[in-house]
């Protein structure tokens, strides 16, 4: 027998755990404070080497086990010096959902940063991790942390298998490239199921896996994990499982779980290194000289390149609740996701004008694009990756390069107000380096902001350093940029970043206020949590002067109105949801208008002559409007051009269907007349407006309604009723899954019809069941809907 001890292992691995203390003097009752603390200014110690640096996300389905993980992960790291769970019997709740309301509901809402440091074969990494909500209505907070991350962890539960949002997530991760690791959790539940979670991988994630490990014991016998590479087990003992055992004796494994399969290991195991030879070359060279059994880096190296290029996605297995394989994931996350240094990152720069082309919103023009001679000539000092630049819908595409001796670039990606030390905004710094005090630019506005705080945030709480290097992320005090800004030192062109993926408001709901007198603190707090979350926007109805809020799902929009009493003490009621529906038009329609008011004093006149067409076929593939200025000539004069393009562009904010935004529309302008006294931007604004509302017929609109995705789980015995309350809300059924006597019903539902169906699926399954749903696309809404609908409208007006 081959018992190895703790001590042993710390030959090669020092684990980290209680034993270490807390870092940076943190208390574990600094969890009880409100507002971010500050804890005394000291130097950061940042990697001597940014190839030690790891960014990671830790993302998945609702309730897949993030925060836990993060916690495991922070407690191991020696960066906290007791586990607290999420709802946990002591009251204290999880170190990441630092919010009351979290703690309470024990669901994560904001994104959480954090930071540790894990020892692995005698090198300190450090390790940035951001713990992202579940829950499709908190989505943008996985959007923009995926947006600055290099690498993730992309959780499943070893129960339920693939979920609705592991779907989302996945997706999402995709669209950024993002090198990945697969983590089985929960694999100590009653119905943990490695194989059909794998089945249920391979199915539905469309990624190519590579399985490392499998588990000793399953379901409350679970003990640890076999890793297929060493060929070692490894289990998890003492406190919390701090200390870990590795078995290799067959005996001892077989003792501890009678029905471990060495021959399935076997088959697994080559399976894994005939994977690895397929996808890599210069493994499959070694594979066939070599013998497997004494392991070399090879393996590692190959893993490594290949998990960087999104060739493979390695599976890890445990349970984060029961302290198992988390510090195995740790090790992974250090061997073979990226440092800064190894993912590509580019940007943007726009000749002139402004930089909304890269999503950026509205930028301020620079000096043209040939000064990208910043980049160029200090790039080629760099010996990491070479500065390139390709042309890109008429913006010049740069490398940027993690090397803290270049100028610096970083970008906003999120934005949180505090109490006691006002906006804190989160920069990932790609290039060059952010020193206390120092002026950096911000790109959107060209003026120049100053860095007062620079923090490394650990939830809520704040450690102040003096300078960050390329590669990092930290939080910035004394920044006015909103989400999605580019900031720089010493660039002189007019660079961006490509922003982050903001999915648009689906719901709208009217605000009541119990007290008159709390408007004033009311649009403080509006502001505060309308710059922190760009999925949420607030308006003013002009006609009924509500206010109306408008957000992604019902539980965000609830989720304000509970924060708004806690934290500013105000009272609301949230009424009627409202669907934000959309017009489109059908065909493509020439008309003209001449506005004339030529009698007595001074008069008007504008002619204006356009096509209105659908941009796409499939309205679902734009959602925005274009002005195309198709005049031929200098017959019409700059200054008219652009008074006709803002009309049209206030016109598509409400159709003459049902007054909902309109997208997917061209207007092209193909001339346009004037007279020589009468003629003025007003003339032009007001011939515009006529144009649309009396031609708006004639290009045949039509309503949209956002569709929805939803995920039904209950029992099996509820199928049936939950099928029919499908059919009721004019559901249509895309697939129904079968697991373990879980069933998981997927529809497409109008959002219209899904308004208290919580309730609804509480009544059918005696509160066992639930649902998630997400945005899916927009449809036409049929004539008779639509006649309903106007009728409804019109009656709720005349009241
Ligand atoms: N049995 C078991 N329960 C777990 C495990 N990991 C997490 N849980 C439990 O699952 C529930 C959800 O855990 P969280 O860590 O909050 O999950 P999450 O993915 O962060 O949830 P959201 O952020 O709200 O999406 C909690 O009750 C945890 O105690 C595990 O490995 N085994
Ligand atoms: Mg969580």
């Amino acid at each position: 027998m081959v018992l190895k001890k703790i001590s042993t292992f710390k030959k090669t691995t020092q684990w980290r755990g209680i034993q270490c203390g807390v870092r940076w003097g943190i208390q574990p009752n600094d969890y009880t404070e409100k507002n971010l603390l500050f804890l005394k200014t000291c130097s950061y110690n940042f990697s001597s080497n940014v190839l030690h640096l790891r960014n990671i996300g830790i993302s998945a389905h609702i309730d897949a086990g993030k925060t836990t993980l993060t916690e495991r992960i922070l407690y191991y790291t020696g960066k906290i010096k007791s586990i607290h769970e999420v709802r946990g019997s002591d009251g204290v709740g999880a170190t990441m959902d630092s919010m009351e309301l979290e703690k309470e509901k024990g669901i994560t809402i904001q994104s959480a940063a954090t930071n540790c440091k894990w020892n692995l074969n005698n090198i300190d990494y450090n390790i940035n991790i951001i713990d992202t909500p579940g829950h499709v209505d908190f989505t943008i907070e996985v959007e923009r942390s995926l947006r600055v991350l290099d690498s993730a962890v992309l959780v499943i539960c070893g129960v339920s298998g693939v979920q609705s949002q592991t779907l989302t997530v996945n997706r999402q991760m995709n669209r950024y490239s993002i090198p990945r690791l697969l983590f089985i959790n929960k694999l100590d539940r009653d119905g943990a199921n490695i194989e059909r979670t794998l089945h249920s991988i391979n199915k539905q994630l469309n990624l190519n896996t590579l399985l490392l490990q499998v588990p000793i014991g399953i379901e409350q016998k679970l003990k640890g994990v076999y890793d297929l590479i060493t060929n070692e087990g490894y289990l998890f003992k003492g406190k919390n499982g701090i200390v870990v055992e590795i078995i290799t004796d067959k005996k001892q494994i077989l003792n501890i779980d009678s029905s471990f399969s060495f021959d399935m290991v076997e088959l697994l195991r080559n399976r894994l290194f005939e994977k690895l030879a397929d996808i890599d070359d210069d493994f499959a060279e070694f594979y066939i000289n070599n013998d497997m059994n004494s392991i070399t880096s090879n393996v590692y190296d190959s893993i490594r390149k290949c998990t960087i290029e999104n060739k493979i996605i390695p599976i890890c297995l445990g349970s984060a609740k029961s302290n198992i394989g988390v510090q195995l994931l740790l090790n992974n996350v250090c061997k073979f996701l990226p440092s800064p240094k190894e993912v590509s990152n580019y940007g943007y720069i726009y000749s002139g004008g402004s930089g909304s082309g890269s999503g950026s919103g509205s930028g301020s023009s620079s000096s043209s694009s040939s000064s990208i001679g910043d980049y160029a000539s200090s790039s080629s000092n760099d010996s990491g990756s070479g500065s390139s630049s390709t042309s890109q819908n008429g913006a010049k595409k740069v490398q940027l390069q993690c090397n803290s001796s270049l100028p610096m670039v970083g970008f906003l990606f999120k934005i949180q107000e505090d109490a006691m030390h006002g906006q804190m905004s989160y920069l990932r710094i790609y290039q060059g380096k952010i020193r206390k005090k120092e002026m950096i630019t911000n790109m959107l506005t060209n003026k120049k902001e100053q860095v007062k705080k620079i923090m490394k945030m650990h939830a809520n709480m704040a450690q102040e350093i003096n300078e960050a290097c390329a590669g990092d992320i930290i939080a910035i005090n004394g920044l006015s940029g909103r989400t999605g800004t580019t900031y720089t030192t010493n660039i002189h062109t007019n660079l961006h970043l490509s922003n982050i993926f903001i999915p648009k408001p689906v719901i709208s709901v009217a605000v009541e206020i119990s007290k008159k007198n709390d408007v004033s603190k009311l649009t403080k707090a509006l502001n505060k949590y309308t710059k922190e979350d760009p999925t949420f926007y607030v308006q003013t109805n002009e006609q009924t002067k509500e206010i109306i809020f408008q957000g992604i799902g019902e539980l965000q929009l609830y989720i304000y109105k509970e924060r708004l009493k806690r934290e500013y003490n105000i009272d609301i009621n949230l009424k009627n949801p409202k669907i934000n529906f959309k017009e489109t038009i059908t065909k493509p329609y020439e008309c003209s208008y001449t506005y004339k008011k030529q009698k007595g004093g001074a008069g008007l006149y504008a002619h204006v002559h356009a096509i209105f067409e659908p941009i796409s076929e499939n309205y679902n593939d734009s959602t925005h409007c274009l002005f195309v200025n198709e005049v031929v000539g200098n017959d019409l004069p700059r200054n008219f051009i652009l008074s006709i393009e803002k009309s049209f562009k206030e016109q598509i904010e409400k159709g003459y269907l049902y007054e909902s935004e309109i997208i997917n529309v061209r207007m092209r302008l193909i001339s346009g007349k004037i007279h020589e006294v009468d003629s003025n931007d007003l003339a032009f604004k007001k011939a515009t407006i006529h144009l649309i509302k009396e031609n708006y017929n004639n290009f045949c609109p039509i309503l949209l309604e956002p569709i929805m995705l939803v995920e039904t789980v209950s029992n099996y015995e509820h199928q049936s009723n939950i099928l029919t309350s499908i059919t009721k809300r004019k559901g249509l059924v895309t697939n129904i899954i079968n697991s373990m006597n879980t069933i998981y019903i997927h529809a497409e539902i109008p959002l219209k019809h899904m308004f208290n169906y919580i309730n609804e699926i509480r009544a059918i399954t005696q509160g066992q069941g639930t649902y998630t749903m997400e945005f899916a696309k927009y449809e036409q809404v049929s004539k008779s809907d639509l006649d309903e609908l106007i009728k409804k409208k019109q009656e709720t007006e005349a009241r």
